[in-house]
């Protein structure tokens, strides 16, 4: 796959209203990286239980509301369980990075006011499920892919239709949104791997409005 990358073209569609940005994040690496790390230094990232059991993927939040989950279920929360805190609000340069690829994939007025970064190790997957504990389905989502790869799946409206697999290397960017919405959409088992500067894990942004 790497060995023709430079032929594939940096924005390609892979669904209706749904995009990938080949290394969109890139142009602003270094303080991209710098964001999340003090975000991640006020909320630390924490495994999370969920009515299906305990989550290998590790997460925390920035923005208005973040992802919160237990036994009982999922939801956005004004407050970081974990330090009974609002969450830090989300770097002006990441909201300007989620925008601008909003944009790019033609969703003009891109207001996120989540932003949930996830920790992948080694091993660790997203099975397939719809994003739909928003209030607005008219606000794309921009999911920003850093460190080692991963292959995002992307369905339909039924858990049962086909997907896509699509390869998400460091600085990658997928933005869906209006008639694609409402998708399945997954991450498959990590392959071990290391990157050269976020060694072996993977990071992910996903930026929404929520509220
Ligand atoms: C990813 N995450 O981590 C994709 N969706 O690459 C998601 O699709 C996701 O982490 C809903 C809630 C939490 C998530
Ligand atoms: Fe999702």
């Amino acid at each position: 796959m790497d060995l023709f990358d430079d032929v594939l073209p940096r924005k390609h569609k892979f669904a209706l209203d749904a995009y990938f940005l080949r290394g969109f994040a890139l142009m602003h690496e270094s303080q991209l990286l710098l964001d999340i790390q003090q975000v991640i230094n006020q909320a630390p990232v924490r495994t999370m239980l969920t009515p299906m059991g305990l989550m290998r993927v590790k997460t925390t939040s920035c923005g208005e509301w973040g992802w919160d989950s237990d036994e009982a279920g999922y939801r956005y929360s004004r407050v970081n369980p974990s330090t009974g805190k609002s969450w830090p609000s989300i770097p002006d340069r990441l909201i300007c990075l989620a925008q601008q690829a909003a944009r790019e994939a033609g969703f003009k007025d891109f207001l996120p006011d989540s932003c949930l970064i996830n920790q992948y190790q080694i091993g660790a997957g997203m099975g397939l499920h719809q994003d739909k504990n928003e209030r607005d389905f008219s606000q794309p989502i921009v999911s920003v892919s850093l460190g080692i790869s991963a292959v995002f799946q992307f369905g339909g409206l039924k858990r049962s239709d086909r997907t896509v697999r699509i390869p998400v290397h460091h600085g990658d960017v997928l933005v869906w949104g209006a008639t694609s919405r409402l998708c399945f959409h997954g991450v498959m088992s990590i392959k071990a791997s290391c990157h050269p500067v976020l060694g072996s894990q993977r990071i992910n942004l996903t930026f929404r409005k929520a509220g």
